[in-house]
């Protein structure tokens, strides 16, 4: 089925480890029917942060938002699956938790912009680009995945 090798990098922020939420945010993908096909745990440098955040270098909280990412480990990942990138989104809620809806991973965990504990790719393009910042190609890993074919029709 086109589209279902779709990626999207998913990271889970040093708040979100710190409180102890990585078993329940990869819960949510895996149950979603994502698969995952890539993941590390690191204490990401700040050359690394400051990178994958250039895009907001001229923000007046770009330096607070390395310091926070480079605070403490994170747990970075690969999901793949159809429309990943646009349904992780949903699933992680707004930038702002207090936008975003119960249901959602910054809506039902955190408060406050500067600690929303989970970073997703907002589109195809940006996705690969964060994948290949974080990730080596071999540490991506290619399987079947054996409900595929009860996940997808
Ligand atoms: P996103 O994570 O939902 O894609 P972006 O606008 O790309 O949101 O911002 C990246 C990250 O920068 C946010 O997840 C949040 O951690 C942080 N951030 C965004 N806006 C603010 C702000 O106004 N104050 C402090 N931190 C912010
Ligand atoms: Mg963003």
């Amino acid at each position: 089925m086109a589209g279902v090798e779709e990626r999207t990098f998913i990271a889970i922020k040093p708040d979100g480890v710190q409180r102890r939420l990585v078993g329940e945010i990869i819960k949510r993908f895996e149950q979603k029917g994502f698969k995952l096909v890539g993941m590390k745990f690191l204490h990401a440098s700040e050359d690394l942060l400051k990178e994958h955040y250039i895009d907001l270098k001229d923000r007046p909280f770009y330096a607070g938002l390395v310091n926070y990412m480079n605070s403490g480990p994170v747990v970075a990942m690969v999901w793949e699956g159809f429309n990943v990138v646009k349904t992780g989104r949903v699933m992680l809620g707004e930038t702002n938790p207090a936008d975003s809806k119960p249901g959602t991973i910054r809506g039902d965990y955190c408060i406050q912009v500067s600690r929303n504990i989970i970073h997703g790719s907002d589109s195809v393009e940006n996705a690969n680009t964060e994948i290949n910042l974080w990730f080596q190609p071999e540490e991506l890993v290619s399987y079947e995945n054996c409900s595929d074919s009860w996940i997808y029709g």
